[in-house]
């Protein structure tokens, strides 16, 4: 697979970022990152199954110098990184004015933007030769402010959103294109942190992770003069 397309997955461990990699996995190199090794590990089968290459990079992505490891691990495995889908995410019980802790901001910040942040500075000269993508998998909470999505979780959402139009306005001269995406709700185990947890019947409503994982093919196969500014998925019970 020497020529296969290189495409660098954080939070493949689960839900989103896991559907995301196989639902990409067909004819490209696929490195997983995430901070459980063994949930990388059954993604990496199923990567491979799919007929993609996979290559596990445990990592917690806030970690600045850890990126770097990982990065440089990935380029002499494979030689550089053409895109990257940033679905590593974090949510906490606690989470409106009237409870939050700032420990738990920070962490939430940390995991749902500084990391975002800190991937894309380590890929960019990448991106830059190939004409990559960067597809952040965010949220409705970027936008729609609802009593129970948390203060830090649509603080980082919203934010996401400006990491995407900032890369767009500065790095389109070099082809590098971003996509803020934004499911509506999806069935994962991120659901049982939110203060009441959603029953069997709720969920059955809501987006499925593959859902999401075949919005990030559709954008990662757009040609090199095509942008997917923005892509919003919403369950059609979700109103
Ligand atoms: C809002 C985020 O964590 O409650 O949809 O699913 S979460």
């Amino acid at each position: 697979m020497a020529d296969a397309r290189v495409l660098w997955v954080t939070g493949a461990g689960s839900g989103m970022g896991r559907a995301a990699a196989v639902a990409c996995a067909g004819g490209r190199r696929v490195a997983l990152s995430g901070r459980r090794q063994d949930r990388l590990e059954e993604t990496a089968r199923l990567v491979e199954s799919a007929g993609g290459e996979a290559l596990v990079l445990p990592l917690d992505a806030r970690d600045g110098d850890a990126v770097a490891r990982a990065h440089a691990t990935l380029r002499s495995a494979w030689g550089r990184v053409d895109d990257v889908v940033l679905s590593a995410g974090l949510n906490t019980p606690r989470r409106t004015w009237a409870d939050q802790s700032t420990d738990e901001v920070r962490a939430v910040l940390d995991t749902n933007l500084t990391a975002a942040v800190l991937v894309v500075d380590a890929v960019l000269p990448d991106l830059r030769v190939a004409g990559g993508q960067v597809v952040v998998v965010s949220s409705y909470s970027a936008w729609r402010f609802t009593p129970y999505a948390g203060v830090a979780y649509s603080a980082s959402k919203s934010a996401l959103r400006a990491l995407c139009q900032t890369l767009n306005a500065q790095e389109a001269a070099h082809g590098v294109r971003a996509c803020h995406l934004c499911p509506g709700d999806v069935d994962t185990e991120f659901l049982a942190l939110r203060p009441q947890v959603p029953d069997e019947s709720a969920r059955s409503v809501m987006l499925r992770p593959e859902d999401v994982g075949r919005a990030v093919a559709f954008v990662l196969a757009s040609p090199p003069g095509v942008r997917v500014d923005e892509l919003v998925i919403s369950p059609v019970a979700q109103v």
